[in-house]
């Protein structure tokens, strides 16, 4: 993909780059408009011109704008860094840069910045971001933020796991392709996102294509069989058995099995979960 969103004083019409102020938004297309902000912004352009982000991008139904907050540090050696005050290893982001970039930008709110101290990001955050007409986000590098980023210019934090990485880059391009997908027009026309992975509180059903017998394995006789309400149930079932043996948390979370899935569960030979996972049963 040719087309480069990023913006920045630097970039200001430099031929074949394009640039925006805050008062040239395009109109909107149906489209989300989503700012990030990074020292690193090359690595989140590259990433997201690239597949269906890139075409969407393209195609106006993703307004991505990638801005480098190092082009906003004021001194010789352009730093966005500093150490704690109170001692301790490795830096952390100074406010004046990100604050300046924020504010000469004027991104669309709310502004999460990634960090593992932040709300968990779930597909239901994705749902409720992809009906907005945008937000922002802002990904630190080192340890962590000085405290007056999270407290006076982000609106929130987002986390997309327990664990930790380098910088919010990575983390900014799993929530951007997340939100992204689901933007209207960004799948093909006939795909649909209403029975995948996390939209019941169940894992997706698995899925089969030719060939129908592989080194030996056959794909279950049931998908072939043309009847489409026995490929629904044996789906269902098949959806639950997944879930219940690898994310049992899940279940739990929907409030345990009803008898109809348990019924379900024994028609199709699954077996039921184990009585020490069981979720509470309803009463007779
Ligand atoms: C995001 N899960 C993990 C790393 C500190 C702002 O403070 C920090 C941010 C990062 C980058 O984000 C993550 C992350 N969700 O590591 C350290």
């Amino acid at each position: 993909m040719g087309w480069n969103g990023r913006c920045g004083p630097a970039h200001r019409g430099c031929p074949g780059i394009s640039t925006y102020r805050a008062s040239e938004t395009p109109a909107k297309l149906g489209g989300v408009r989503i700012d990030v902000f990074s020292i690193f912004p090359e690595s989140v352009d590259s990433y997201l011109d690239t597949s269906l982000m890139g075409k969407a991008r393209l195609r106006g139904l993703l307004d991505l704008r990638v801005h480098d907050v190092r082009e906003y540090a004021t001194d010789t050696h352009r730093s966005v860094d500093g150490t704690p005050f109170g001692g301790g290893a490795g830096m952390v982001m100074s406010p004046e840069p990100v604050f300046a970039c924020i504010e000469a930008v004027q991104p669309r709110r709310p502004l999460f910045v990634l960090s593992p101290a932040g709300r968990p990001f779930t597909q239901d955050v994705a749902d409720e971001l992809a009906a907005t007409d945008g937000f922002s986000l802002l990904c630190g590098r080192y340890e962590g933020f000085d405290q007056r980023i999270v407290d006076h210019v982000a609106d929130g934090e987002l986390s997309i796991g327990d664990y930790v990485l380098a910088g919010g880059e990575l983390a900014a391009c799993v929530v951007v392709e997340a939100v992204g997908r689901l933007v209207p027009g960004v799948l093909g026309n006939d795909a649909s996102t209403d029975d995948e992975s996390f939209r019941h509180g169940l894992l997706e059903y698995p899925q089969y294509t030719r060939p129908a017998t592989f080194r030996g394995w056959e794909v279950p006789d049931v998908l072939r069989s043309g009847d489409h309400a026995k490929i629904g149930r044996w789906r269902q079932a098949a959806a639950l058995d997944r879930t219940i043996r690898a994310r049992p948390d899940l279940i739990v979370l929907r409030g345990g099995l009803s008898s109809a899935e348990e019924h379900l569960l024994a028609e199709h030979g699954y077996p039921l979960p184990a009585p020490e996972n069981a979720p509470a049963q309803d009463l007779p």
